[in-house]
């Protein structure tokens, strides 16, 4: 079961290929929903999770029809009923240097290595905290991510939350806390440093520094959620979100991303946001003023291009 509060007759799934994810868009909304998919571990991540999570929102991020990505947790627990965003990364496989095995292939059921993985070319031999990629990925689509809390929100699934452009909780079971320090991790990029841009740094370093736990209600007046709401309406309020968002210009939506994550992300950010404006500028007569005349081997005449003010 995907989620007791996920409407099967309003998605269909992208792909069953997945282990630790499920992926689904939706019938009558531009919008697709991936969910981490192991709520007997409060939707904690292993590498493999992470695996899928890009991949699948590396598909969302291709998909030029679809203008909004849900991320969520699947629930409730089989085990006692608790309901999860994500409570981070999976500690019972964590390694000396980090989150070192990708897959199955030289792990055990739990996760222990089995030391016969010697000639596999995709499993690293270092550590690594690919999260980062996922949450790189989420800074950079071109295309609204909300976060759709059903309940914690806990250490890297705190930080997922923080990266995505909107935060959607349950008012009832959604909870916000930072383990990192009590686990000797820390998110020292958009985890805190962003946390930080959203709540402040007094709150942001409480967050870390005291490790409390915040509800739903807290959490907005903190200004890391923008809406609470009553758990069995999170799901529909969610697609309710993604149809006014994706009913706005595709364009004017991709800017103004790129436009606010800007003044956070230095040179990158200015490259992103400069990538978007050479692209726009290419659509113009100018521009292709500019490609005609090199291919014909003459001076570009640009006198009839306005100096516009
Ligand atoms: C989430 C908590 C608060 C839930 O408590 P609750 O409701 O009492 O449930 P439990 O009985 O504790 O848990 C239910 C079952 O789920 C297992 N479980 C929960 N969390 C994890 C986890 N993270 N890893 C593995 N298993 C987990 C429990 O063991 C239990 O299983 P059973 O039923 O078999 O006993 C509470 O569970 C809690 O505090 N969890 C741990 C939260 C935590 O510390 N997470 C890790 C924090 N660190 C990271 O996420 C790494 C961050 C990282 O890698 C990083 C570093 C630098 C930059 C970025 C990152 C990044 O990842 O973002």
């Amino acid at each position: 079961m995907v989620s007791d509060i996920f409407d099967p007759d309003r998605w269909t799934a992208v792909t069953d290929d997945f282990e630790d994810v499920t992926y689904h868009r939706a019938d009558d909304v531009p919008a697709v929903r991936i969910a981490i998919d192991r709520p007997e571990v409060r939707n904690a991540f292993r590498p493999q999770t992470v695996d899928e999570l890009y991949a699948a929102l590396d598909h969302a991020r291709q998909q030029s029809d679809v203008g909004c990505v849900l991320l969520t947790g699947n629930g409730p627990s089989p085990k006692d009923g608790g309901w999860a965003f994500s409570a981070g990364g999976d500690q019972a496989i964590r390694g000396e240097s980090g989150y070192e095995y990708r897959g199955d292939e030289d792990t055990d059921a739990d996760g222990a290595d089995t030391g016969d993985a010697s000639l596999d070319t995709d499993t690293p031999s270092v550590g690594r905290l690919h999260v980062l990629e996922v949450q790189r990925l989420i800074r950079f689509m071109p295309k609204p991510v909300v976060a759709v809390v059903p309940g914690w929100a806990v250490g890297g699934g705190h930080s997922l939350h923080v990266v995505c452009d909107l935060t959607l909780a349950s008012e009832e079971h959604a909870k916000f806390l930072q383990t990192d320090p009590d686990v000797a991790s820390f998110d020292g990029g958009f985890g805190s440093a962003y946390l930080a841009r959203q709540i402040g740094q007094k709150k942001a370093r409480e967050v870390f520094f005291l490790g409390k736990t915040y509800d739903a209600a807290e959490a907005e007046d903190m200004g890391m959620v923008n809406e609470a709401v009553p758990h069995e309406e999170l799901e529909s309020t969610a697609l309710e979100w993604a149809t006014t968002m994706t009913r706005k210009s595709p364009t004017a939506m991709r800017m103004l991303k790129y436009a606010f994550n800007l003044v956070d992300d230095g040179m990158v950010g200015q490259q992103v946001f400069s990538g978007e404006a050479t692209r726009l500028a290419y659509m113009t007569d100018e521009a292709q003023e500019g490609r005609d005349a090199f291919l014909e081997g003459r001076e570009p005449d640009f006198s009839d291009v306005p100096w516009h003010y």
